[in-house]
Formats: C-alpha cells, sequence, structure tokens
C-alpha cells in the first residue's frame, strides 16, 4: 500500500501542554512519525510519496471560512501582540461556552483563539497551520487512490485530526483530516462513505461534522467519555440527526478494556457499516489503545494490532488509513505499522 507523507509535519512541534494546572512536554511530538516511517520502511510495505497540494477547496469543503482564515494567520497574529510571544506557543485560555455568543468575531486574538477550540492542551506553533496543510494533502491524496482504484492507501499525518471539528482545534488536532478524505471520496463520486474511528480518543470533530448527514457513517470504538477525554461527547446515544439518524455509531468501552471486548466491539462496528452501504472506508487510526500507552487506558498487545488489521481487511472495502493518536513513541511505529501488515496479509 502506498503511504503519504510529508516531512514538514515537523513544523508543528508544540514545547508543553496544560495538563491539571501544570504546564507539562507536549506527548504529540514529531518523533511519532519518525517511527512509523522506520518501520514501514523496514517491512517494506510499499512506497513512501510526498503528497501533491490538493489546494484549497477539499478543506473549505469540510471546514469553516473563517475557521481557516484564523488558523492560517494565527502564529503572526501571535507574535504581533507582543514579539516575545516568538518564544513560546499560543494557548487559549477563555472560551466561550453554551449561553455566550459565538456569532460575533472578536477583534481579540486571544478571545479568538478560544472560541476557535475547547482546550489548553494543544499548543498552536509557528509551523502549526503548515504542518496541518500538509497533513490535509495526504489525506486527499489517500482518497484519490482509492478513486482509483487502490485497495488501500495510508496518510500518515500529524498533527492528527479527529477531534477538530468543521470550526474548532482541541486534543492535538486542528484540521479533521479523515474528514477531509470522506468527503473527498464522496465529491469524487462515491454515493456512501464510513469513517471508523479506532483511535482511543472518542473522535468528536468527525462525529459533530457529519453527525447531520446521511452520506457518510461515523462509527467509533473509544473510551467512554464519562471518564475519559474528550468527555463531552461520544455517548451511546449519539446515533445521527435528521438525514443523519441512525448513522452514527458510538461503542464506549470502559477504561481497562483488553483486546476481546475491544475487538467484538470493532466486529459491531464493521457489521454497521456492512448494513449502512459504504462503498469506501476511512479509518482514523490511533494506536493510543495500545497498554503502554502514557495517556490512555486500554490494554491492546502489539501482536493485536496485526489481528485489527485483518478484520479491518475482511470487510472488504476499499481503505484509507489516516493517522491519529498513540503517545507510546517507541512503539507506535510497531503497533500502527502491525495493522497495515494485517490489512495486507
Ligand atoms: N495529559 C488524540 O489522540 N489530553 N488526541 C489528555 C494528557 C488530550 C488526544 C491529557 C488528549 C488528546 C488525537
Ligand atoms: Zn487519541
Amino acid at each position: 500500500m502506498i503511504t503519504f507523507h510529508n516531512d514538514l509535519h515537523a513544523l508543528h512541534h508544540g514545547k508543553l501542554e496544560m495538563f491539571r494546572g501544570a504546564m507539562v512536554p507536549c506527548f504529540e511530538v514529531p518523533a511519532r512519525v519518525d517511527h512509523v516511517l522506520a518501520e514501514l520502511r523496514a517491512r517494506a510495505l510499499g512506497p513512501v510519496q510526498a503528497p501533491p497540494a490538493c489546494g484549497d477547496d477539499p478543506i473549505a469543503r469540510v471546514h469553516a471560512r473563517r475557521y481557516l482564515d484564523f488558523l492560517a494567520g494565527a502564529w503572526d497574529e501571535w507574535v504581533a501582540l507582543d514579539p516575545a510571544n516568538a518564544s513560546r506557543d499560543a494557548i487559549p485560555s477563555c472560551w466561550p461556552i453554551r449561553t455566550f455568543r459565538s456569532d460575533v468575531l472578536p477583534a481579540s486574538f486571544p478571545a479568538r483563539l478560544g472560541l476557535f477550540s475547547f482546550d489548553a492542551g494543544s499548543p498552536l506553533t509557528a509551523g502549526t497551520w503548515t504542518a496541518a496543510r500538509k497533513g490535509a494533502d495526504c489525506a486527499v491524496a489517500a482518497a484519490q487512490r482509492l478513486l482509483a482504484g487502490d485497495r488501500a492507501a495510508f496518510a500518515l499525518t500529524r498533527p492528527p485530526g479527529h477531534h477538530a471539528g468543521a470550526d474548532f482545534f482541541g486534543g492535538y488536532c486542528f484540521l479533521n483530516n479523515a474528514a477531509i478524505a470522506a468527503q473527498a471520496l464522496r465529491d469524487g463520486g462515491l454515493d456512501r462513505v464510513a469513517v471508523l474511528d479506532i483511535d482511543y480518543h472518542h473522535g468528536n470533530g468527525t462525529q459533530s461534522i457529519f453527525y447531520g448527514r446521511g452520506d457518510v457513517f461515523f462509527a467509533s470504538v473509544h473510551g467512554d467519555p464519562r471518564t475519559e477525554y474528550p468527555f463531552y461527547l461520544g455517548h451511546a446515544d449519539e446515533r445521527g440527526l435528521g438525514d443523519g439518524a441512525g448513522c452514527n455509531l458510538n461503542l464506549p468501552l470502559a477504561r481497562g478494556t483488553g483486546f476481546d471486548s475491544w475487538r467484538s466491539a470493532l466486529a459491531q462496528a464493521l457489521q454497521a457499516i456492512r448494513a449502512f452501504g459504504a462503498q469506501a472506508l476511512v479509518l482514523s487510526l490511533g494506536v493510543d489503545t495500545f497498554e503502554g500507552d502514557p495517556i490512555s487506558g486500554f490494554r491492546l498487545a502489539s501482536p493485536d494490532y496485526l489481528r485489527v488489521g485483518e478484520d479491518l481487511a475482511a470487510a472488504g472495502l476499499p481503505t484509507a488509513f489516516v493517522f491519529e493518536g498513540g503517545y507510546a513513541v517507541a512503539e507506535v511505529g510497531i503497533n500502527a505499522v502491525n495493522v497495515l501488515d494485517g490489512f495486507c496479509q
């Protein structure tokens, strides 16, 4: 299978993130992708190519114009606030919750930073926009390969994407690569597409983007949001709205869940995707379900990821893999490439 990758992902390198009142080193680091690349090459799993530029249109099909304009200029605005900001990342510290207004775009940069985000754990850095933009190129290129008839393609992107909504960032995510790939498949002529999210954390951004639509099915297996990030979405009773009623499936599992139970949930998600009649699959590939992950709570072991790939292959759908989370840096390459390897066997 072909992998799309762009070295400029490394321009996004956050220093510190807020965690329970302390600033701690970022978990989402450039080395994650280096480990996946090394493992792909070691196993000769297929070519690794830089993607062509996809242009603005496929991104604007998913994200709001005012959000994209904000992201494109955010770093320059941050430094313009205070030249000393050039040496520290931009992190929001106030948000318009519930009864506050979101229709009036504030002139203040910190106010807009909060308007377009939902946590203080996702530093926006000098290279964030460029890196995210190159990641979207990878996602679109992977979708194009499916449209051209390939069985599978891998978008090796960072920053990750599945927590980003149409007009907000958070959870280390800025542009929703999986949603952009799914929309590119729709715009390329497929009528019914599914996104399956196996990252430990619920893909709140992807769910929210497609929640009212009947043409893109979203399924997710994740840590129960009653105890796990992102906390405020991902419950089993979220089934979709309007045209999208019945096209959203959340399978939350308790912290501590092991592979056998997790695999049953995966089978249930794949069965629902089959029943929906999807013509292609976008797989949000987070491997923070690993037993050694420093911020997550499932118990999958490295060999289990080979079985995951086999189960996905048995679904028989053209599949675009999009890289998401996974913070056990030394093992992230083995685990992610095990999924791809299992799929290709
Ligand atoms: N100290 C993804 O896996 N912070 N995002 C958790 C860690 C948020 C994870 C606290 C985790 C976001 C793409
Ligand atoms: Zn995650």
